[in-house]
């Protein structure tokens, strides 16, 4: 069965699912969304990924024509219809159908479309033996001008990091804010572990406030570590114990080495290791259930 496409309440086919070439979205990356996932008919932490859709859409005075409830209930309608098990879903609201100009006003409301596939797994290799990473000169989007906390379509600032890390034959890379404190990574927050410390970046810096990333925090209060947000230096990088990092679709990954300067054994470390295993336990059992 091909997978069906929600879009503004009607399911199309993925032949058929497509939004027009006025929508503000596609001329101007004007709109936000959000990337989930399901594990055995479990969403992960929806209420939450809901709660970060509508502050962003907040945050770029973007009206959502849902209530977050019945926001809910699509996403679990249409996994329910396409009878995913483990899922990943993206969730997109554009500010709509608007004319050439970049007047909001002319947008005749807010575009929403959700999209649930099979989950790309990443190679079981990447957990085993850990990512071997580089730094990147373009530095995260400053949060004066646009907000890295809020999770937009223009996605151009990661990207461009991206294509520098993949020209030096890198698949993630390392973002620096433009003071030069360490941001994030293009699609997942970082972590360090220093003695019995476990950091990373203040989301006020400019770093998207990942959903993992809060999970991570809190399994690591748990096990008894000293969790904290806090100003971190390419130096703090280079001399940590272990390091990670976290988003929806990779889950935790240790990170072995940033630009060929070895992360302490270099390999993935015990702690790292032991929040992997918790961080899986818990998509097991924390979810909504479909
Ligand atoms: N930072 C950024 C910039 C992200 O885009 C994360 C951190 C991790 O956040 P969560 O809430 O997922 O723990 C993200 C989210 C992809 C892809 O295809 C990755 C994300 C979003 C969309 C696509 O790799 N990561």
């Amino acid at each position: 069965m091909s997978p069906k496409v929600y879009i503004n309440g009607e399911y199309f086919d993925k032949k058929d699912a497509k939004i027009s070439v006025f929508d503000h979205g596609l001329l101007y990356g004007d709109g936000v969304f959000e990337g989930i996932r399901s594990y055995n008919r479990l969403v992960f932490k929806l209420k939450e990924h809901i709660d970060r859709l509508y502050e962003s859409a907040h945050g770029i005075m973007l009206k959502i024509n849902l209530s977050k409830k019945e926001m809910e209930k699509a996403v679990i309608d249409t996994l329910k219809s396409n009878k995913l098990d483990d899922a990943y879903i993206r969730l997109i609201v554009t500010r709509g159908v608007g004319d050439l100009g970049l007047d909001p006003r002319k947008c005749k409301g807010s575009s929403i479309i959700i999209i649930t596939d099979k989950i790309q797994l990443y190679p079981e290799k990447m957990y085993k033996e850990g990512l071997s990473i580089i730094t990147v000169p373009t530095p995260r989007n400053i949060p004066e001008a646009l907000n890295p906390q809020i999770k937009s379509l223009n996605y151009l600032n990661n990207i461009l990091a991206k294509i520098e890390a993949l020209n030096c034959g890198y698949e993630e890379a390392i973002m620096f804010t433009a003071s030069g404190y360490v941001a994030e990574c293009t699609g997942d927050n970082i972590f360090i572990i220093k003695d019995n410390a476990l950091i990373t970046p203040p989301a006020y810096l400019g770093i998207l406030k990942g959903i993992t990333r809060a999970s991570v925090m809190q399994i690591g209060k748990k096990l008894g570590l000293d969790v904290k947000e806090d100003v971190l230096t390419r130096h703090n990088l280079f001399t940590a114990d272990e390091s990670f990092l976290t988003g929806t679709a990779a889950e935790v990954v240790p990170v072995v080495s940033i630009e060929k300067r070895i992360v302490g054994t270099g390999q993935p470390g015990k702690t790292t290791l032991k929040l992997m295993k918790e961080f899986k336990n818990l998509t097991k059992t924390d979810g909504t259930k479909y």
